[in-house]
């Protein structure tokens, strides 16, 4: 039987498990990577397991996410997380040098290589070659001790494309139609591989986009093959060293197939509140819009904004629209300067970012009350931006400049005459704002702000417990529900017990109080819970609340995870129409949990109601052993104990 890509890095990275869909595989991880919003947290658990040296090939530290300073507690997590990588031999990224998948897929991504990244866009290196899946930061804390990554073998599906993108239509329509067809739960134990004709014409960032916002479809990951576009693109890196061509064999099998002519498709829009409300711009033609964002990991690459400055070139904005716009990278910041295109844009009224995340995850840029947001990111859930009631647009990069033009939204094929941006033949090679690991790294002192607090100790998992309702809530929660980010909130990543006071917060601010009242709690939840990031506070606060279980109709796959990790017990309805027989404050009993966590189902009792309903824990005998111990860490304690 011939191999896709994704089946053939599996194999060549297998350390146990059998590469049978649904059942748990580990595999070994040559590079990984971190962001300062989760990364403080990985370098405290990395610190914890006592590892003096990364045992990856390579390790990055990036800093991107909590770049508005408007206190001491960022530039701590900076000054922490600099330290912390020249002593245990990882590179360092310094703000100001870009978003960590636009920066990693520049100068570190190698085809053909596994990437664990503590960011749920890590798939963005996909892009090229790459088998690069999102993890909670202790997941890759572990993975840079040496060990082995555990994940369920997803199935693979192909999308095949057929043809070429016409003009104004770009890489972001592809995904957004991928997204049309699958939803944001359609990918979930699964990887999208890319083949077919079509995926001649894209180049190494467009691919990008398309890998970078398939973690919107829940995908375990997305993958293109590596070929004569990856060459170019490494070459123009100074990078060809690193390109090795990767191909699904002929015969190849794949589980699903999806096929999508390029050709056929047009500029779309994902409307609010949901990365798959998937529409064709043309439909909504005429909306007023406030705001255009323009950045993030998704659309930020050189030809992305040359491709806007040319829109905008000699023009200015509309006079209800502010426009913002954040290069993806100090490379792409320096060769628009260099190239005098950003004059074009800073002409234009733009206003200019720096290279980092900014109003992606709340770092400000908050829109105006109700106000609507056009925005070439990935996600637009509700209250994201900044502001509860903005109503988030997400476009490719040429229907946002039309947007900030025009001032509503418009299919961009009526600007005209098109041209498209070519890859550069060579980029800007500068890496003087990485800094390598210390040569004399006992001599390094790891600085710790008094921001950062120590790590929160779960207990072991008790046999009886009896648990309150807390919350319950409908398909689809979002990290961003759970754990909400921002500028106000990001700052407290390193600190527990402050961070936990927001756990919720958008839905029922007294959720913590209740949850702390309460000494043990249940969250009840619908399909997808956890969807989005792979923020692993979303897991830690609520165990530092009390929380053990969270009973769902399903899981996303890293929150799943990020909930073993800490301790807390996903489980799933046996028959869905139990979700209806639980109301908020009821009491859940469950008994002789450590037996029944043998069995496949076990049994709980609601007190309040007087009436017994069955889940799924759907756990392997490692996930058991790891939840009962209270956690990964406590786990491993035990075993090295
Ligand atoms: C996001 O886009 O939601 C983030 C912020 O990048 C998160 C990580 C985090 O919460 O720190 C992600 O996607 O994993
Ligand atoms: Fe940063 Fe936004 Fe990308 Fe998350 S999605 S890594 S916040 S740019």
């Amino acid at each position: 039987m011939g191999q896709n890509i994704t089946r053939k890095i599996i194999a060549e990275h297998l350390v146990s498990g059998e590469m049978i869909a649904g059942s748990e595989i580990a595999i070994r991880i040559d590079q990984t990577l971190t962001q300062d919003a989760t990364g403080t947290m990985a370098y405290l658990q990395f610190e914890a397991m006592g590892v003096p040296r990364v045992k990856t090939e390579l390790s990055v530290s990036y800093v991107d996410h909590n770049t508005l300073q408007t206190g001491f507690e960022n530039a701590d997590d900076h000054r922490y997380l600099q330290t912390v990588a020249a002593k245990h031999g990882i590179h360092f990224s310094r703000p100001g040098n870009g978003i960590c998948h636009q920066v990693h897929l520049e100068r570190f991504g190698v085809p053909g290589k596994t990437l664990l990244g503590s960011d749920s866009h890590t798939p963005t290196a996909g892009g090229l070659g790459m088998l690069a899946i999102g993890a909670g930061g202790l997941d890759v804390a572990v993975a840079m001790g040496g060990g082995p990554f555990y994940l369920t073998m997803p199935k693979v599906v192909q999308v095949k494309l057929l043809g070429k993108l016409s003009p104004w239509v770009s890489a972001k329509d592809v995904i957004l139609e991928v997204l049309r067809l699958l939803t944001v739960k359609g990918g979930v134990g699964k990887v999208i591989e890319y083949t077919g004709e079509g995926v001649k014409t894209l180049t190494v960032p467009e691919r990008a986009t398309i890998t970078n916002m398939g973690a919107e479809l829940g995908a375990t990951t997305s993958i293109f093959p590596s070929d004569e576009m990856t060459k170019a693109f490494l070459a123009a890196q100074d990078r060809l060293h690193h390109w090795v061509e990767l191909q699904p064999d002929a015969d190849a099998e794949y589980d699903e197939e999806i096929i999508i002519n390029l050709s056929e498709l047009e500029p779309l829009v994902a409307c609010p509140h949901s990365p798959d409300a998937v529409k064709p711009i043309r439909e909504l033609s005429g909306l007023k819009v406030q705001q255009v964002a323009i950045g993030s990991c998704t659309n930020s690459s050189y030809a992305d904004l040359a491709q806007v400055a040319k829109i905008l070139r000699g023009k200015k904005v509309h006079e209800d629209v502010s426009l913002v716009i954040s290069p993806g990278s100090r490379q792409v910041f320096e060769m628009l300067a260099r190239d005098g295109i950003l004059a074009d844009l800073i002409a234009s009224g733009a206003r200019i970012l720096e290279s980092a995340c900014g109003p992606c995850i709340g770092m400000g840029q908050a829109p105006a009350s109700g106000a609507v947001s056009v925005r070439t990111f990935n996600r637009n859930f509700k209250g994201r931006s900044g502001t509860a009631d903005a109503q988030v647009y997400l476009t490719g990069p040429e229907a946002a400049a039309a947007a900030a033009l025009r001032g509503e939204l418009v299919d961009p094929r009526e600007l005209g005459e098109y041209t498209r941006i070519e890859l550069p033949e060579k980029f800007i090679i500068d890496d003087g704002m990485i800094i390598p690991p210390a040569d004399n790294p006992h001599e390094v002192e790891v600085i710790r702000g008094p921001n950062i607090k120590p790590l929160p100790v779960n207990e072991d998992l008790p046999d009886t417990m009896s648990l309150k309702v807390l919350l319950q809530v409908e398909d689809n929660i979002t990290t961003d529900h759970i754990m909400p980010a921002g500028a106000k909130i990001l700052p407290l990543r390193s600190n527990i017990p402050a961070i936990s006071e927001y756990v919720f917060s958008g839905i029922d601010p007294t959720f913590a109080e209740r949850a702390k009242a309460a000494k043990g709690g249940v969250v009840v939840g619908g399909h997808n819970y956890g969807q989005g990031s792979s923020r692993e506070h979303a897991a830690l606060a609520p165990m530092y609340l009390g929380l053990k279980a969270v009973i769902a109709k399903s899981f996303a796959r890293i929150h799943h995870a990020n909930l073993v990790n800490f301790g807390i017990l996903p489980l799933t309805f046996v028959n869905e129409a139990d979700y209806e027989q639980i109301k908020q404050d009821d009491v859940l009993v469950i008994r002789n949990l450590h037996q029944q966590l043998q069995q496949e189902t076990i049994e709980i009792e609601n007190e309040t109601r007087g009436t017994t309903f069955a889940v799924y824990h759907g756990l392997t005998p490692r996930q058991i052993n790891i939840i009962t111990a209270g956690g990964l860490l406590n786990h491993t304690k035990k075993q090295n104990a």
